[in-house]
């Protein structure tokens, strides 16, 4: 048999023309050929191989910087995008804080009143307080704040609540223990009767005594049924205005709404009848104690300050915090009080 030659010849690409010499161990040397051809051309091969390799490796370089860069544009634009958003987001949010700011969306545009609850036409809530108050239903623990006096009474006690300053003047020794003693003189002073002052007496520490004792057991924890002035918060009874809220503090909403639903007539406090729309008004279901409490207190409060059977609001607002107390002292001996409310108050 013949060497078997084997010329592949492709074209002018190296890497496709070498010939391939398939040499058959059976021949002689003069035969043999062998083309060494291939050597060179495997170099070309491998030298263009290469730099096929680094033009490949450039290409997915190149791909993968233009991946990274496209990543980046994309990242770049989902940020804008993000911004935007949020910037958007951010116009909404203050939109919906807007909404829901009654002072910033004009408090005439919040409906307060409804036919089917005729209640609501007849006691109107206080619209205008923020130019005087500012935010009137956060509750101020120190003074009694109302639209006229919006920095409460100048001179009152600082470190004490208003409820505490409320029963400041009965606890003459500022021991904080307000003692029956206590009671019965404080409201001597202010000029009530024997009977008034006994049933005063009664009512206050017969209710009060219990919930401010430290002592769970009844009698024994607090025999002389004192009131302890750093727990009175815990004497708050229902069905009052609440003016007070459960810690002591005083809320000036509140204190304007008793104006706002029952001095219907715009004269600047209130009458008797007045007086007596408060109490059914504010009163809650089952509450024999908080009923009684506000008849009491009502009922001291018109005995103390009526002038010309009004109580004005001022007046009112005073003896929050009990400053009126000390006027009506200074102001009036015990017998010209006497003489002005004995018949009243009997
Ligand atoms: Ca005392």
């Amino acid at each position: 048999m013949s060497n078997i030659e084997q010329h592949m010849n492709k074209g002018q690409d190296k890497k496709k023309t070498d010939k391939i010499i398939i040499q058959n161990p059976d021949l002689s040397n003069k035969n043999e050929r062998i083309i060494v051809q291939g050597q060179d051309n495997k170099k070309n091969e491998r030298h263009q191989d290469n730099k096929k390799n680094e033009r490949h490796h450039d290409n997915k370089k190149n791909e993968r910087n233009q991946d990274n860069k496209k990543h980046e544009r994309n990242q770049v634009h989902n940020k804008n995008e993000q911004t935007d958003r949020s910037i958007f987001s951010g116009h909404d949010h203050d939109n919906k804080k807007n909404e829901q700011n009654p002072k910033l969306n004009q408090e005439k545009d919040i409906i307060t009143e409804v036919d089917e609850a005729p209640e609501t036409k007849e006691r109107k809530v206080p619209k205008d307080l923020s130019d005087k108050l500012g935010n009137a239903g956060l509750p101020r623990a120190t003074i009694a704040a109302s639209k006229e006096m919006p920095e409460g009474t100048p001179g009152r006690p600082t470190r004490k609540s208003v409820l505490q300053q409320h029963v400041e003047f009965w606890d003459t020794d500022h021991d904080g223990v307000i003692t029956p003693l206590d009671t019965w003189k404080g409201f001597r002073k202010l000029g009530f009767s024997l009977a008034f002052s006994a049933v005063a007496v009664g009512i206050i520490h017969g209710g009060f005594s219990y919930p401010t004792q430290k002592s769970w057991i009844p009698i024994l924890g607090n025999p002389l049924f004192n009131v302890y002035v750093d727990t009175l918060s815990k004497a708050k009874h229902g069905s009052d205005s609440e003016t007070f809220d459960t810690e002591g503090r005083f809320v000036p909403e509140k204190f304007e709404e008793v104006f706002s639903k029952y001095d219907r007539d715009n004269k600047g406090g209130l009458s008797l009848k007045d007086i007596k729309q408060v109490i059914r008004g504010n009163a809650n279901v089952f509450d024999p104690f908080g009923w009684t409490s506000a008849v009491f207190e009502w009922g001291t409060l018109y005995l103390l300050c009526e002038k010309d059977g009004i109580v004005y609001k001022e007046d009112v607002r005073s003896c929050y915090d009990v400053s009126n107390f000390f006027i009506f002292i200074q102001h009036y001996s015990i017998c010209v009080l006497l003489y002005n409310k004995f018949l009243l108050i009997l």
